[in-house]
């Protein structure tokens, strides 16, 4: 089992200077550790989950890890994934996991997380809900005093369909946190679709959400929104890399 620790790096280690890179793979590596033969496991999206599905492939590969079935949030995740020759499958076959290992963008004091910056926020919930535990991987970065209070975005993933009316009862529903919606666009200025052909609506806010769970509740009761970023009471453990060194929060 995970258990609340510091394990303090060592003193060259602090002192040198660790990259954010240098730490989400700290995060992704103690996160493996989680990882047992013959485990079906949710494979996240992301920089950080990237770390982990390179980690679990290296195992693999060296069978230090036999038998894992894993089951991946993205498209991105499903290439990494089977370029590395990890076995692969779907909820549709695998309805029940052992354990998912995925990154976030927020996590507050709580482990209620805002996640699916990197777009996968869909697929990612449904194969975390999925799961018998949910591990976070972090750098510190990440950590929150409430949610949306990093001032970065709140993602909404929303049907094609009149998105610009959704986009309006959104930013409408956040008022009082002084919420400014957009849509999410690519670089070249086209929409960004996600890998379940919807659009996404990055909502801002100017103070942290008060109450996430009606938040959540709120957002998911608009016709055409398909799944809101908000992952509430999913997280069994959050793994912190800082320049200090690993830090486990269990729920
Ligand atoms: C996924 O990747 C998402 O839910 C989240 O948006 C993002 C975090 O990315 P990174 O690890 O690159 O910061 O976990």
């Amino acid at each position: 089992n995970l258990s609340t620790h510091c394990r303090p790096l060592s003193v060259h280690a602090r002192v040198s200077t660790l990259t954010q890179d240098d730490l989400k793979k700290l995060a992704a590596d103690k996160a493996v550790e989680y990882v047992k033969s013959g485990m079906v496991l949710g494979l996240g999206t992301g920089s950080t989950a990237a770390f982990v599905v390179a980690k679990i492939g290296e195992l693999l590969k060296t069978n230090q890890l036999t038998d894992i079935v894993g089951i991946p949030t993205s498209k991105r995740t499903e290439e990494q994934a089977r370029s590395l020759g990890i076995p692969l499958s779907v909820l549709d076959d695998h309805p029940h996991l052992d354990l998912a290992i995925d990154g976030a963008d927020e996590v507050d004091p709580d482990l209620n997380l805002v996640k699916g910056r990197g777009g996968a926020l869909l697929r990612e919930k449904m194969v975390e809900a999925a799961s018998d535990k949910f591990v976070v991987v972090v750098d510190d970065t990440k950590l929150v005093d409430g949610l949306g209070g990093s001032g970065l975005a709140m993602p909404v993933e929303v049907v094609q369909f009149c998105w610009k009316y959704n986009l309006v009862r959104l930013q409408e529903l956040f008022k009082e946190e002084g919420c400014e919606a957009k849509l999410r666009l690519e670089g070249d200025g086209k929409p960004y679709v996600t890998d379940n052909s919807n659009y996404i609506v990055d909502l801002y806010f100017k103070t942290p959400i008060k109450d996430g769970l009606a938040a959540g509740k709120e957002i998911s009761a608009f016709e055409g929104v398909v799944e809101h970023g908000l992952f509430l009471d999913m997280a069994t453990a959050v793994i912190i890399a800082g320049k200090d060194g690993i830090d486990i929060k269990n729920k």
